[in-house]
């Protein structure tokens, strides 16, 4: 029977990981995935995780099976984290969590649920959006559709086109919301547009799926998750995938966590009994380590400072590389002032493919899209990557 069975595409992204390592110049640099690299283009190892696990370790613990739900302490501290400690919907009641295998996790456990509840319903993800989030909700079931996202020719958000699209969705349609440092392009929403998309969203009676892999990446950790409280604030059915990956370097933990706000707190028992039969039947609970260390560094204040820290330096220091990439470009006469705009680790530059795929000749990964990470920048190699982008230009 495995005779018949076709080779599965590869996924783009982690394709060109693949393109790269195979690679032998010792100067090639791969702006490719969406990780964050330090100035000396290594992957960290946050301090307060290391802390976090010197404690671990100095307490062994057996490692027992977790709640279905996962760790309490975890997801008590993702909700606080996510609605704010002193929200309306934690004070009454109305959230539940389940840690998730990572952002991915978080948002196949959601598709799950939701394809079991609406089944009729249609999805609508970004155009452009992140390449998982169409196969994870085609996968679960759903037609899933395009909403006008991103303006070429400015390269930031075509606002109107996204806002009509919005309003014409049909009430009962699931719309999935990048809440920050949206991923391909760079481009947000400004605080008065996201008025206009809640209330578009709200009085059309859509049900809104907020995918947050990068808080804290963009403006900080509480005004990143605004727009999630927000939109909790505006009352009806909300959905929260958020992924510690990036925020907390602990991508291979595979750390995230699903929360969705229910009307009652006695719908919100009903919804948690539906969420906890999706993780049973998938991977019956999750793993202990990841969880542990994000609950540990989240509930001890001289850690979670720590890691405000460390995420802020994370955050400044792609800030920075944005800025050097716009001024050393400058100075060959080219202007991408635009990338200054931009926000979190992406920026779509405008590279076309053809540029791209000459990009690649000389070692540096880019995705064929023109994204790039802006996160694997540094001040080592970012004066190889200007030349070799103003010579491709
Ligand atoms: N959502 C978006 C927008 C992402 O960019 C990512 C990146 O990996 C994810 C979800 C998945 O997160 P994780 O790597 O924790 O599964
Ligand atoms: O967009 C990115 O590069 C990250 C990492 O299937 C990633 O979100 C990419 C592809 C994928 C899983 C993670």
């Amino acid at each position: 029977m495995f005779s018949a069975i076709d080779m599965a595409p590869r996924d783009p992204i982690l394709g060109i990981t693949e393109a790269f390592n195979a690679d032998q110049n010792p100067q090639k640099i791969n702006l490719g995935v969406g990780v964050y690299y330090d100035d000396n283009g290594k992957v960290p190892l946050l301090s307060c995780v290391q802390k976090a696990e010197e404690i671990l370790i100095a307490t062994p613990a057996p490692r027992t099976y977790l709640p279905i739900e996962g760790l309490a302490a975890y997801d008590k501290a993702v909700q606080e984290l996510v609605f704010g400690a002193d929200s309306a919907v934690l004070q009454e009641k109305r959230a539940v969590t389940v840690q998730a295998i990572g952002g991915t996790g978080a948002l196949k456990i959601g598709a799950d649920f939701l394809r079991r509840f609406a089944p009729d319903a249609e999805v609508y993800i970004s155009d452009p959006s992140w390449e998982n989030h169409r196969a994870l909700f085609e996968s679960a079931g759903f037609k899933v559709n395009n909403y006008a996202y991103f303006d070429a020719a400015t390269h930031g958000v075509n606002f109107a086109g996204m806002i009509a699209d919005i309003k014409a969705m049909p009430a009962g349609a699931i719309v999935l919301l990048h809440a920050c440092c949206h991923n391909p392009t760079g481009a947000d929403l400004t605080s008065a547009q996201w008025d206009e998309v809640i209330a578009a969203v709200t009085n059309g009676g859509l049900v809104p799926f907020l995918d947050m892999a990068y808080q804290g990446f963009g403006a900080g950790i509480a005004e990143d998750g605004a727009v999630v409280r927000r939109f909790a604030a505006a009352g009806g059915p909300l959905l929260v995938s958020n992924s510690f990956s990036k925020s907390f370097s602990l991508y291979g933990e595979r750390v995230g966590a699903l929360s969705v706000v229910a009307a009652t707190s006695e719908e919100a028992a009903r919804l948690m009994s539906q969420l906890k039969r999706v993780v049973r039947t998938n991977y019956s609970n999750p793993p202990v380590h990841g969880g542990k260390v994000v609950a540990t560094v989240l509930t001890t204040p001289e850690l979670r400072q720590m890691w405000e820290d460390e995420l802020a330096a994370m955050r400044v220091r792609i800030k920075e590389m944005r800025e050097a990439f716009v001024v050393k470009l400058q100075a060959k006469g080219h202007d991408f002032a635009f990338v200054r705009d931009q926000i979190g680790m992406f920026s779509y530059s405008g590279l076309s493919k053809a540029q791209v795929e000459t990009l690649r000749a000389k070692s540096i990964y880019a995705v064929d899209t023109g994204r790039i990470c802006v996160a694997a920048l540094n001040s080592r190699n970012i004066d190889i990557v200007i030349d070799a982008i103003a010579e491709v230009l």
